[in-house]
């Protein structure tokens, strides 16, 4: 669950963070901080490049070219051009071909661009030799994503999980790109240190990795005790999970009074958080909500949000959240099945919620056309009631609807049957109590003894 045991970083400590990497972005430099929030003194223009591999949609190209723009200009920066390649594979050496690289080149200098965004992510050799030929920064997708997950990290566990996603990022980059790592020193572009200087750097960025692994590791065990302390009162756990800004974080909101920050900004979000949610049925459930996913979300960025995610794989039901009112819902859920799989969570039982019903009729024709899914809005809480429904439906399925016998003797049973269960009716007889409850399979065994009869009711 959310907050988390973690240690502070002591600033002692030999191995403390290398990298201020909350406050050092991807694009310029920093005017410096007011009220915590940094403001940058001024926004880079970026030209984005994509490649459309043979066998690949041009339209696929656009759709993560536009969102890369959205990206970047979460990042604090502005797409000004775009470029894109037909390629059948990306060149080993320069992802899109060296020819293409001077086109680039030249469009960047007509525009006055400072920086080209790649929209994959670029190998070490890749991304050197472009800046070569480029002669200005050549980033890609995962530096801009991982960028935004540092401006947004705001709890020890979320910092340390972007931290380790960054260095791991960073340290095949170190000798290449000739960036320079330690804390005095300048942003993005300056020149390397030294060859031992990099070793030196390198062995403090592997022991930084290693602490914060196991620091990482320290959460995770306190967050299984606490899973399993949950398993044992049988409650559900529903996980929303979906594109980010799809509204996730709104709707635990209204599904419950979680006051979980909402903000119109990609990756809100990155912290888990956990709410009992009462159900129409009786019945209550967990619900968490977590971050937000988008296309190709980088590989760091999943492993290093392990614990984070085993929230939503460990999940009953995935409540999707999906905005309903945007211009891509297919290609967002896309995206989102994608990342589902990739964390082992893909075969998780799934809701469809198609959210913004208050902007356009999106949400509403959706719905429509398909099956078992359900319109809302997060804002007005039109929908939240039949969404409230459809959980406890899909809930209750899980469980199975038992008739029991038991006898006046067996108080222990009696009370086993309470703590496990939810009982629905109880009828004095003459040769003991008849119960109906709900009981997980799991519970069914010891009680079997006393079952009478019992049914799947959706199942
Ligand atoms: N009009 C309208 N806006 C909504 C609705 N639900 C959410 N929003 C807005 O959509 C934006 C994103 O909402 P969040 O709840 O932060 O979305 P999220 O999915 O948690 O986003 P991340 O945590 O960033 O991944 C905010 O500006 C919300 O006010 C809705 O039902 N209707
Ligand atoms: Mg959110």
């Amino acid at each position: 669950m959310p907050d988390t045991d973690m240690e502070p970083v002591d600033p002692s400590d030999p191995v403390g963070p290398v990298d201020d990497a909350t406050h050092r972005g991807a694009f310029g430099e920093f005017g410096g901080e007011s009220g915590g929030l940094i403001e940058r003194t001024f926004r880079e223009r970026i030209v984005l490049v994509g490649v459309t591999l043979s066998g690949e949609d041009p339209a696929d190209t656009d759709a993560s070219l536009d969102e890369l723009a959205l990206l970047v200009d979460t990042a604090g920066a502005d797409a000004v051009e775009r470029l894109v390649q037909r390629r059948s594979s990306p060149d080993p050496a320069t992802y899109i071909g060296s020819g293409k690289a001077i086109e680039v080149r030249e469009l960047a200098e007509m525009v006055d661009c400072d920086t080209v965004v790649f929209d994959d992510e670029l190998s070490p050799a890749q991304q050197f030799n472009l800046e070569k030929i480029l002669g200005r920064t050549a980033l890609d997708r995962t530096a801009v994503i991982l960028d935004i997950f540092a401006q947004n990290a705001s709890t020890l566990e979320g910092k340390a999980q972007v931290e380790l996603a960054q260095l791991r990022y960073r340290l095949p980059r170190l000798r290449s790109s000739g960036r320079k790592f330690s804390q005095q020193g300048g942003g993005i572009g300056t020149r390397g240190p030294g060859e031992t200087q990099l070793e030196v750097d390198r062995r403090r960025l592997v022991r930084r990795v290693h602490k914060l692994e196991a620091d990482l590791r320290k959460v995770q065990l306190h967050r299984e005790t606490q899973s399993k302390a949950r398993s044992r009162t049988r409650n559900r756990a529903v996980a929303l999970v979906g594109y980010t800004n799809a509204g996730k974080s709104s709707l635990l909101n209204a599904l419950t009074d979680a006051d979980v920050l909402v903000e119109d900004r990609l990756f809100a979000t990155l912290d888990a958080t956990t709410r009992r949610l009462s159900l129409p049925g009786g019945e209550s459930v967990y619900a968490t909500d977590t971050v937000g996913f988008v296309r190709k979300l980088p590989h760091q960025l999943v492993n290093a949000f392990k614990t984070t995610l085993d929230v939503v794989r460990d999940a009953d039901l995935l409540i999707h959240v999906v905005d309903g009112s945007g211009p891509d819902p297919q290609g967002c859920i896309d995206a989102v099945h994608l990342v589902l799989n990739e964390i082992g969570a893909g075969d998780v039982p799934e809701l469809t919620v198609f959210n913004k019903a208050d902007i356009n009729d999106g949400a509403a024709n959706l719905a429509r056309h398909n099956e078992g899914s359900v319109a809302v809005s997060a804002q007005t809480g039109e929908g939240i009631d039949d969404l409230l429904e459809l959980i406890g439906n899909r809930v209750r399925s899980m469980t199975t609807t038992t008739d029991l016998l038991v006898p006046w003797s067996r108080g222990d049973i009696l009370a086993a049957v309470h703590r496990e269960g939810q009982v629905l009716s109880e009828t004095a007889a003459s040769d003991g109590m008849a119960i109906r409850a709900r009981l997980e399979p799991s519970s069914l065994g010891a009680l079997r003894e006393f079952v009478v009869t019992s049914d799947k009711p959706n199942g």
